[in-house]
């Protein structure tokens, strides 16, 4: 059984789940700068990933992020209150548990990918997962990084058997097991 379930679409997308809280959106080169969205354009130029449904470029993340909702009955985002201060008795052990992004297990990518942004995110979605889940919220945060650190080359082995725990054949091998093959995806692609 593997960590991720792929779905690989004729088109050219590929979705890779986690079966938890993270999901990942590949998409095949000649979606470059012909996409919009949530996830920017596919264009190379993170400047203008902010870029809103009326195609104006604004800084403002919920701004951004307003803009795109699938409906104008839905209510509008406003800022968030961290986690942490609102789980304040999660705090410490979020720290504790996400310091692996920045120890030496993951020694060989911090030259390649910087940390600091892949902590905050852990230490926030730890602190956020105040009931259940718990070690859901903390290993996805980390494969985020290592993920990251993969597509730069530094492969990291940071999964143990008492660390999100490891799965038993790498994805990469066993994939073509979980792959669900899609010859059509209707609707509009909003994303990448
Ligand atoms: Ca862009």
């Amino acid at each position: 059984m593997g960590i991720y379930l792929v779905i690989e679409a004729s088109n050219g997308l590929i979705l890779i789940w986690d079966k938890k809280t993270s999901m990942f959106i590949k998409l095949s080169p000649e979606f470059n700068g012909r996409v919009c969205g949530l996830c920017g354009n596919y264009d190379g130029n993170t400047n203008n990933d902010f870029t809103t449904r009326s195609q104006e470029v604004v800084i403002d993340a919920l701004t951004f992020g307003n803009s795109w909702k699938f409906s104008s009955s839905c209510p509008e985002s406003t800022v968030a209150v961290s986690p942490c201060a609102n789980n304040p008795y999660r705090q410490s052990w979020a720290q504790r548990q996400c310091s692996i992004i920045t120890s030496s297990v993951f020694s060989s990518c911090h030259s390649q990918v910087d940390p600091s942004n892949y902590y905050d995110a852990c230490v926030s979605d730890s602190c956020a997962c105040d009931s259940g889940g718990d070690c859901e919220c903390f290993c996805t945060a980390v494969a985020a990084y290592a993920a990251a650190c993969n597509e730069a080359g530094a492969c990291v082995a940071w999964r143990t058997p008492r660390i999100c725990r490891k799965s038993p054949i790498p994805w990469r091998h066993n994939r073509a097991d979980h792959y669900l093959k899609i010859n059509r995806i209707t609707g509009n692609i909003n994303g990448a």
